[in-house]
């Protein structure tokens, strides 16, 4: 099969690792201590979200109106507990099959990069072994436009001078999956196929991905539109 040079887009939690766990568990610490209930189904809309947009929508939840300085101190706190659960991170985190798509992809050539909301990004790809297969990270702390903005995605896929068209996005958030279309680019969806209806392809994870779906990603009909 002809092959062409494809950028791959990983975003990082929900498909490279579940830290929404941890995001959730640092989250409902902030608010039980601010009064406020906090479900696993509230955290659903914290996914691919910022930091920041996140405790606003907290402090939506419990009708709290905070004053900037709660507000910064708050998101200090939440991340410092986060960051305790992030230190404790290894390789057993990486959700299945992750290191043997990035291996196929390398070993292949094709460049890769990360696109997520989070600005822990980098030590958390530390933490699981796994930085050395990112020839750009973008991250919370590039970026200055949330998904489903495409900026994200253009940014990675400038970095790995890859024009948008020539990328596919792997996302498990519909921000994130709006975010690769508006971009321009293949969206793949990891997990619910009825909650990532826009993907133009959907997985319930990567141990559903063979390889000869990569090859098709890499053949110039496919990708290309
Ligand atoms: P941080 P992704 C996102 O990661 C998470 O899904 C979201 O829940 C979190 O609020 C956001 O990162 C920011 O994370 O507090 O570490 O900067 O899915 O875009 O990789
Ligand atoms: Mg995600």
């Amino acid at each position: 099969m002809k092959t062409q040079k494809v950028g791959f887009i990983f975003d990082l939690d929900g498909v490279i690792v579940d830290t929404a766990k941890y995001h959730y568990l640092a989250w409902k610490k902030l608010a039980n201590e601010l009064g406020i209930d906090f479900t696993h189904e509230q955290n659903e809309m914290f996914k691919g979200v910022s930091r920041k947009r996140c405790l606003e929508i907290l402090l939506d939840i419990g009708g709290i109106a905070a004053t900037k300085e709660q507000f910064d101190t708050w998101m200090v706190d939440k991340n410092i507990d986060y960051l305790a659960y992030i230190e404790k991170m290894d390789a057993s985190e990486i959700l299945p099959d992750v290191p043997r798509i990035l291996k196929y992809l390398k070993d292949k050539g094709m460049p890769i990069a990360l696109g997520s909301a989070s600005k822990n990004a980098r030590p958390i790809l530390e933490k699981v072994n796994l930085l050395h297969y990112f020839d750009s990270i973008v991250d919370g702390n590039s970026v200055t436009k949330a998904k489903p903005d495409p900026e994200v995605f253009i940014m990675a896929a400038n970095n790995l001078n890859m024009s948008p068209n020539q990328c596919v996005v792997f996302e498990d958030a519909v921000a994130g999956i709006e975010a690769a279309n508006n971009a321009g680019m293949v969206s793949v969806g990891i997990g619910h196929e009825d909650i990532l209806v826009e993907a133009k392809y959907n997985f319930q994870d990567f141990t559903e991905i063979d390889n000869s779906f990569l090859d098709k990603l890499l053949s110039i009909e496919q990708v290309v539109k």
